[in-house]
């Protein structure tokens, strides 16, 4: 019998039986894995860390973006950072109103090998508005001309390339990509266990003292470490609250199995040792 196993902590471990050890294969970036498994469908997995599986993968794919998409109408330039499964851009295709989406993704191996197993996340690649740039996301920051109106960090773990991505460096470059009414979204890590507790402050700080509006919201992700997840969301304007109008999400008539109105409100209110822990900052 064959398990995969992700150390959560030094003292936790997390183990998903295996029916098939699909792909396995070093990229120039890190240890890419492909298993088919009994209850989470297929997944993979980045230098040992589930990155997404069939199961839940539609919870992170549609918090990272319908929270953001309420919010403002007028969404018509998007930036995707990482996100190689294409589940991200999947749930942004949703929205006619979206005019471009660049995905920039480090590692195009992580693309390829999704897009040859994984067909429920990667079919909204094939968009014709979707451009694919491989390269490090933190020098196309730097670099790029371009004005977004949204910008999404679907990164890895701050270990490895996606460090760069929570660098002081990295945001301060979103910020200057970004409209003045745009939004950035980022993958937050965990309150819960230490590691992520503590990497979840660094970015918290970081992203507080650039913009004027920077809030934190959760989602329940059981495949992540202690199952309790955090997105960043910050804007020079927007408020995900004040200025959520529920009536316009729920006229699109998204087809979405976690995200709702009533979710994104309440994805806001944050338990009291996360809101101390976010306040410590
Ligand atoms: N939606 C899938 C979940 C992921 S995948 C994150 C992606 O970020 C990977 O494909 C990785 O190759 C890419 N990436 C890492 N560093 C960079 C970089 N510097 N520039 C561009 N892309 C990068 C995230 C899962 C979160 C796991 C939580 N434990």
């Amino acid at each position: 019998m064959e398990w995969f196993t992700e150390n959560w902590t030094p003292n936790i471990k997390f183990s998903v039986r295996i029916k098939e050890h699909l792909h396995s294969e070093t990229t120039p970036f890190q240890q890419l894995e492909v298993y088919d498994s009994f209850e989470l469908g297929r997944f993979f997995t980045l230098d040992g860390i589930m990155m997404a599986n069939e199961k839940d993968e539609f919870i992170y794919h549609e918090m990272i973006v319908h929270t953001p998409m309420s919010i403002n109408q007028n969404i018509k330039h998007v930036l995707v950072i990482g996100g190689g499964d294409g589940g991200s851009v999947r749930e942004l295709t949703k929205y006619q109103t979206i005019e471009s989406i660049d995905m920039v993704e480090i590692d195009e191996r992580v693309v390829r090998v999704c897009q040859e197993y994984f067909t429920i996340t990667t079919t909204g690649l094939n968009d014709p508005r979707v451009s694919l740039k491989f390269e490090d996301g933190l020098a196309y920051v730097k670099n790029t001309q371009k004005v977004y109106d949204l910008i999404i960090v679907d990164s890895t773990d701050p270990i490895g390339p996606g460090e760069g991505l929570f660098s002081m460096e990295f945001y301060t470059n979103c910020k200057r990509v970004l409209a003045e009414d745009g939004i950035l979204i980022n993958q937050h890590e965990s309150p819960y266990f230490e590691k992520e507790s503590t990497e979840m402050k660094r970015a918290h700080k970081k992203i507080k003292s650039l913009f004027p509006i920077a809030e934190v919201y959760q989602a329940f992700i059981p495949t992540y470490p202690s199952g309790h997840w955090l997105f960043g969301f910050a804007s020079k304007k927007y408020h995900p609250i004040k200025d959520f109008k529920k009536a316009h999400i729920t006229s699109l008539g998204l087809e979405t199995k976690y995200y709702n109105g009533d979710v994104h409100q309440g994805s806001f209110a944050l338990p009291n040792y996360v809101r101390n822990a976010l306040k410590e900052v």
